[in-house]
């Protein structure tokens, strides 16, 4: 676990605030259910895990199998609106199912744009949560097929980040590697990111991968097609993994993972198989905010001539950034995404003033 110690030494102060940013932002969430008498508690012993949430019900892993239940009588709410996979909760047998009476307050809550929110819906419910209490995200990316693109590792690195949640990359078909894909992978081993590399064709990197997730709550995310269920056959090949349970109505698509799966190897390990999550949520972030998630932006950004500088527009002899991008020292790529990101905030927040002119 050597890497891991070293990844979490190497976590800023500025990650550290985001991480308590993110859990007051989950925790908000919590607030109107614990109207009543308490339903979310601090601290819980002998608690189950959510594994996957119907309308009424949860199917939860508790003490090495997996039972119904259902919410306590006075949480007027369905019971897909409260809890989510990966909630820790209190329970206790009730005639042939058991009741939640407790869930354990949240560390992390990660959520996407829904597919079908549209633009006039995007103030209420346009997120759909996809799981709680995350404390370790593989993004899994594939040497080549899908090709290799920073762009997306870096939008998740920064949502994940926002959402107080660890991440390493896992590069994936690291049989089909190049010397191109070497480069890219360079970027992120130089702001402390941990890669590794796999090959579920040639069975290498898996120990490795196993490693990381001992002891986690972890997910994978990333494209389709870049090999996230076959890490998780090759995962399961191995006996240590006790139970996996399909969780999400399956969709239509014959050959992609339309449904997440849930496998959990002990108490304290499991992992997320999700479909490719193509839309992230970047609507909550500030144009101002974007650069911090950017950690090797900072060395160079305080000596910008205009302290709010956005590395945009402004003119290159007074970003530092763009020096900065120019030397070489600062990726091009990574630079690339940032803007990409940016225009796309921008965009957004032109377009919400348009929509306040039209009233
Ligand atoms: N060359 C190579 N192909 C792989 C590797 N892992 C997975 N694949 C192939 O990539 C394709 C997509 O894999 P899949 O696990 O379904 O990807 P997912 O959509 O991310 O779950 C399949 O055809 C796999 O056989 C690998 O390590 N090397
Ligand atoms: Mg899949
Ligand atoms: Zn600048």
């Amino acid at each position: 676990m050597a890497h891991l110690e070293s990844y979490d030494s190497f976590q800023t102060k500025k990650a550290r605030e985001q991480k308590k940013r993110a859990k007051e932002r989950s925790s908000s969430k919590e607030k109107n259910v614990n109207k009543g008498g308490k339903f979310v508690i601090k601290k819980g012993e002998n608690y189950g895990t959510v594994i996957e949430v119907r309308y009424n019900d949860a199917y939860i892993f508790y003490e090495d199998r997996i039972v119904k239940a259902h919410l306590r009588k006075d949480i007027n709410y369905p019971c897909n609106q409260v809890l989510f996979p990966g909630d820790k909760v209190i329970v206790e047998p009730d005639g042939e199912d058991f009741v939640i009476n407790n869930m354990i307050a949240r560390t992390s809550l990660l959520s996407r744009v829904k597919k079908d929110s549209t633009r006039l819906d995007s103030s209420v419910g346009a997120t759909k949560n996809i799981a709680a209490n995350i404390n370790l995200a593989v993004i899994v990316v594939a040497a080549k097929n899908p090709p290799l693109h920073p762009k997306f590792i870096d939008r998740y690195l920064m949502v994940l980040q926002n959402s107080g949640i660890d991440s390493i990359i896992c590069l994936n078909k690291a049989d089909l590697k190049g010397e191109n894909e070497e480069k890219t992978l360079d970027i992120y081993r130089n702001i402390g990111i941990p890669v590794i590399e796999t090959s579920t064709v040639k069975k290498e990197g898996i120990e490795q991968l196993k490693e990381y997730l001992r002891g986690k709550q972890a997910i994978f995310v990333g494209n389709s097609g870049v090999g996230k269920s076959s890490l998780t056959n090759s995962l399961m090949e191995s006996e240590e993994i006790k139970t996996s349970h399909v969780s999400e109505k399956s969709g239509k698509g014959r050959h992609t993972t339309t449904t997440s799966k849930y496998y959990v190897w002990d108490e304290k390990s499991s992992i997320i198989d999700t479909p490719g999550i193509r839309s992230l949520d970047i609507s909550t972030f500030q144009p101002q905010e974007i650069q911090e998630y950017f950690q090797e932006f900072e060395a160079w950004s305080c000596k910008c001539k205009f302290s709010n500088c956005l590395h945009y527009k402004e003119p290159e002899n007074l970003c530092m950034v763009k020096q900065g991008v120019k030397s070489g020292i600062i990726s091009k790529d990574r630079y690339k995404s940032y803007i990409r990101i940016l225009e796309n905030v921008l965009n957004e927040r032109t377009r919400e003033m348009d929509d306040l002119d039209e009233r």
